[in-house]
């Protein structure tokens, strides 16, 4: 099989970022004298939801909170503030991208294989982090981007590798999408896409069946 294009999910994928995304809500919290943690077996939870403003929901949804209420416009304020923070840390951190994802770029580029990415986060996390790995525009890297922006719905939704498709005009078939979570597995086979899991540290337990491919990293993966 020769493939078209690769698409990239972003957190978890690229970057094993959600420490930096968790510590981001965490400060915000703390900013906002609210009486909220969360810790990482609260986060692995809450990692079911994707998207930062639906996980606040849910959470809210699911806690005894009833001085704490935020409204829907608190909680994007609240997830400016934190998507600020996020970008501080990032600029501040050392990122490093996992293994193999920078080798499985270039070689794709060699072979003018499309790159794409398709994530829950917001364009904005996404430059910032392209930016701070590569050291380059997210232009310089990715042929077609879709962010939380694009959709309606974020994953186990399908339309965000919907919209990557569509943008790259390549059918289905041709491409394989590389994914960290279930939400992400479920969003991309839904959309028709082979796909390649890399549990990350907060998805290693995931029941990953339907996968196409597991591996440990992507360094063990051969485009060829
Ligand atoms: C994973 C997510 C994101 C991040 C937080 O995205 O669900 O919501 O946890 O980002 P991906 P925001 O599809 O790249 O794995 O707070 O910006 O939503
Ligand atoms: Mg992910």
């Amino acid at each position: 099989m020769k493939f078209k294009a690769v698409i990239f999910d972003v957190d978890g994928t690229l970057v094993e970022t959600e420490e930096l995304h968790r510590a981001a809500f965490n400060l915000t919290f703390k900013n906002w004298n609210l009486n909220w943690k969360w810790n990482k077996s609260i986060y692995t939870e809450l990692l079911t939801v994707s998207g930062g403003i639906e996980r606040l929901k849910y959470y809210q949804s699911q806690i005894f909170c009833k001085n704490e209420y935020l409204n829907d416009r608190d909680i994007r304020c609240l997830h400016e503030e934190k998507t600020y923070r996020y970008n501080q840390s990032l600029a501040n951190t050392n990122l490093m991208l996992r293994p193999g994802v920078a080798n499985l770029v270039a070689r794709a580029q060699e072979k003018k294989i499309k790159l794409a990415i398709a994530t829950a986060t917001s364009r904005k996390n996404v430059d910032a982090l392209v930016r701070n790995t590569w050291g380059t525009s997210v232009q310089a890297v990715f042929d077609v981007v879709a962010t939380s922006e694009d959709v309606s719905n974020k994953k186990p939704s399908p339309e965000v590798y919907k919209i990557v498709l569509a943008r790259l005009s390549i059918e289905a078939r041709h491409c394989i999408a590389i994914e960290d979570s279930l939400n992400g597995l479920r969003s991309a086979k839904s959309a028709g896409l082979k796909t390649i899991i890399i549990p990350s540290v907060y998805t290693s337990n995931d029941n990953f069946s339907s996968a196409d491919l597991v591996l440990h990293s992507l360094g063990d993966f051969e485009l060829e």
